[in-house]
């Protein structure tokens, strides 16, 4: 069987109920081969990008999983897909986007998968949520603690329980 590695996501929701699509996206994800391990508060950012457009809420989940890098990355897209995506415009509003950050020490360049994400540097809405779950991990890739623009919505523990009342308690979360 092939070892666990550990995962860091970024969730992100700007269209319809967004809370909602984050937990429905969560619990998806932890029931196609990813492990909770722990979760950030859900924060409200405004709209990197294009900024024509509403609200994100964003979050980051840590979890393992044996999934291989592409498996994982074709679960993510399965997850947004699930939550029935719509996009238009290509920095534009989205019901649910999981962008893969970090797998273990894993340096990749595929067309497919940058890792670690070639963007994650340099937005709050990651950095934010990342480094309140994870201090020792910014301090590892030497990553930036910016808030700008970011607000924290929902305790972390407040989004574990809301998401076990969805998996149950076999959920391990
Ligand atoms: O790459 C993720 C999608 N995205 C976001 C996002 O998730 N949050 C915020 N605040 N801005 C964004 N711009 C894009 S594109």
């Amino acid at each position: 069987m092939k070892p666990f590695a550990q995962t860091w996501l970024s969730l992100g929701s700007n269209l319809g109920d967004r809370l909602e699509n984050l937990l429905a996206g969560t619990a998806f994800l932890l029931s196609h081969g990813l492990e909770w391990k722990n979760g950030s508060g859900v924060y409200e950012t405004e709209p990197v990008g294009y900024t024509a457009q509403p609200a994100f809420l964003n979050m980051v989940i840590h979890a393992k999983t044996r999934l291989s890098p592409l498996a994982l990355l074709e679960v993510c897209q399965q997850a947004e897909k699930a939550l029935l995506r719509q996009r238009t415009i290509r920095w534009g509003p989205r019901t649910l986007d999981v962008d893969i950050l970090l797998i273990d020490d894993l340096i990749l360049h595929l067309s497919a998968l940058t890792l670690p994400h070639p963007r994650m540097a340099e937005r709050a809405f990651v950095l934010g949520p990342l480094g309140e779950m994870d201090p020792g991990l910014m301090t590892k890739w030497t990553l930036p603690h910016l808030t700008e623009g970011i607000r924290l919505q929902m305790p972390a523990s407040d989004f574990r329980d809301r998401l076990s009342r969805i998996i149950g308690e076999d959920g391990a979360v």
